[in-house]
């Protein structure tokens, strides 16, 4: 089967932030049909929406995959729930949301699954660390690359970058 490209959103706020991020990109790439090809640095950063809450901890990987993109998101839901996520508030703290930002340049808009993710554009907590390791990546619905997406976006929320920790998996 073809091996398609998919770019995953990572972030938590909630427990061992690090931890957590790392670990759910070890799981993922167990995955018999996951292939990790990269992972960005991790990214602190400032609360969008949402109430009152801690700074999150934000990050991106790359994964080539046979899934369908509704198989892959059901996996990535059930990787959230692995790592406790509870569903209260929407835009409330998490110990683990797992964002698919992009299925090949596939447009895919379904009651369950909106890809491109219709909110990435304007989030610098995604963009910057998604031009890390993919900047050329086209967006299919703006035409426009990661790279020019994120020199358009407001990159004051994001605090600092923490050391890669992926010499860890
Ligand atoms: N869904 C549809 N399309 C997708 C997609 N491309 N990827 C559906 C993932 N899920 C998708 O998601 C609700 C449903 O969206 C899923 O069951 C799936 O069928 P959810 O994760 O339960 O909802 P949510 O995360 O509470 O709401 P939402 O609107 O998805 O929030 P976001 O957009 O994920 O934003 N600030 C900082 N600094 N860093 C963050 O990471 N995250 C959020 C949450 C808010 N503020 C943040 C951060
Ligand atoms: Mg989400």
């Amino acid at each position: 089967m073809t091996q398609l490209s998919c770019a995953v959103a990572l972030g938590s706020n909630l427990g061992d932030s690090a931890q957590t991020l790392t670990q759910a990109i070890a799981t993922l790439a167990q995955h018999p049909h996951l292939s990790l090809q990269a992972v960005s640095p991790w990214y602190q950063t400032a609360p969008v929406g949402g109430p009152p809450q801690p700074d999150y901890l934000n990050g991106c990987a790359v994964f080539e995959t046979t899934l369908t993109p509704l198989r892959l998101l059901d996996i990535l839901l059930q990787t959230e729930q692995q790592f406790g996520r509870i569903r209260r508030e929407r835009w409330g703290p998490r110990s683990l949301d797992l964002d698919l930002l992009f299925y090949a340049e596939q447009i895919i808009n379904l009651p369950r699954l909106t890809v491109p993710h219709p909110r990435m554009r304007d989030r610098a907590f995604v963009l910057v660390p998604l031009a890390d390791i993919a900047p050329h990546w086209r967006d299919p619905v703006t035409q426009q690359t990661v790279a020019q997406l994120c020199a358009q976006v407001d990159r004051s929320g994001i605090q600092q970058q923490l050391a890669e920790k992926i010499s860890e998996l």
